[in-house]
């Protein structure tokens, strides 16, 4: 059986190590409420299939269903991916997923942070999120893997970004917004962070794109490709939507130094040249208690929300104008993984993409 730890990761010697190094298994969890996914979410269904099936080239994957959708999910599913009985809320699994963390011995541990859906009655995005906060637990379970707990404070996996040597990058407009930590500092904050995820230094971002959902998450802005290495959003466009927003995080990163006392390298990745735009909003459901859509709304269509697997990358296309850009950019970044793109219309109008939808479990 899992157990519960009640010390701290940094206390145990564990840290959370960065998405660059190596993973035993990637998790997801299935879409299906139609009040947040067109179409009944049936063509993100085929979106979330696609991106599981270009993660098992190079490695595991374990897709968690509900009962309800069990066997189409299995059905859908390439017979290679685990599929395994969860009900959840939603299927934002980076963000009420477990954050691993690893010791020097191989060990792997796991943090439950507190989800409320990003920002609870504040403005969190639906109501209730009490089965997406069970999912770490469930998770660990499966995998006989003990678990922190940091009961009253609120994180989600897509506000942080790690290089494993003690550098942590994020957002303010996220972990400082009412609806998560609001009776804690920014100083606070840091702490925490430091304290279960081992770090010694934060590299604070001001905005992320997505003012209204996630309340600005790191992963559409930026991520360390490796130790010393990041890659930030990039456009020239001053008409483009999130035009202010990657230069600032450009100007930051590039000033910044990590842990170690390295100054950044700093690799630019494009944006799309048209923004996403939804369509379809008159198929998906409302209901009170869930941010409604509008149609033309602007999707939040990041090349950045890529993932990081063994040997590979599996990275977001729109069918825009730049996506063969942002592939060339990206394997030029990781040379010596295979760039693998994927369309992710589907789950940009949802509200994410393929890293908002995954959860690394490294290998330990
Ligand atoms: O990490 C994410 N991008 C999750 C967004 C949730 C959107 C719900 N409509």
């Amino acid at each position: 059986m899992a157990k519960r730890i009640e010390s701290t990761p940094k206390a145990d010697g564990f840290r959370m190590p960065g998405e660059f190094e190596e993973q035993k298994q990637v998790w997801m969890l299935w879409p299906e409420r139609p009040d947040n996914w067109r179409n009944g979410a049936k063509p993100a269904q085929k979106a979330f299939a696609a991106v599981a099936k270009a993660i098992s080239q190079f490695e595991p994957v374990t897709v968690c269903v509900s009962p309800a959708q069990y066997q189409h999910a299995r059905y859908e599913l390439p017979s290679e991916v685990r599929v395994v009985e969860m009900t959840s809320n939603d299927a934002w699994i980076r963000d009420c997923g477990p954050t691993f963390v690893v010791n020097d011995k191989g060990d792997v541990r796991a943090i439950d942070w507190d989800f409320n859906s990003w920002g609870g009655l504040y403005d969190g995005l639906y109501f209730p999120w009490d089965q997406d906060d069970l999912v770490p637990q469930k998770v660990c379970e499966i995998e006989g893997i003990d678990t922190y707990r940091t009961p009253g404070f609120v994180l989600e996996g897509g506000s942080i970004h790690v290089d494993g040597e003690g550098t942590l990058l994020t957002t303010e407009m996220c972990l400082l917004s009412p609806g998560r930590n609001p009776d804690m500092t920014k100083e606070e904050i840091e702490e925490k962070l430091k304290e279960y995820l081992n770090l010694e230094k934060v590299i604070w971002i001001r905005d992320g794109i997505d003012p209204y959902e996630t309340n600005g998450h790191i992963d559409d802005v930026a991520c360390f490709i490796r130790p010393g290495e990041v890659a930030c959003i990039w456009t020239e466009d001053e008409n483009h939507p999130f035009y202010r927003q990657a230069q600032d995080a450009y100007k930051t990163l590039c000033e910044a130094t990590d842990a170690k006392g390295r100054k950044l390298k700093v690799h630019k990745l494009c944006l799309s040249k048209e923004p996403c735009y939804l369509k379809g909003a008159d198929t998906i459901e409302c209901i009170e208690g869930t941010l409604p859509r509008e149609e033309g709304e602007v999707s939040i269509a990041s090349y950045m929300n890529f993932l990081i697997v063994n040997g590979g990358i599996i990275l977001p296309q729109y069918g825009d104008e730049n996506d063969a850009l942002a592939i060339e950019q990206v394997q030029a970044m990781f040379p010596d993984r295979k760039v693998v793109g994927v369309r992710t219309e589907e789950i940009a109008y949802g509200g994410g993409n393929i890293h908002c939808i995954t959860q690394q479990q490294p290998r330990g």
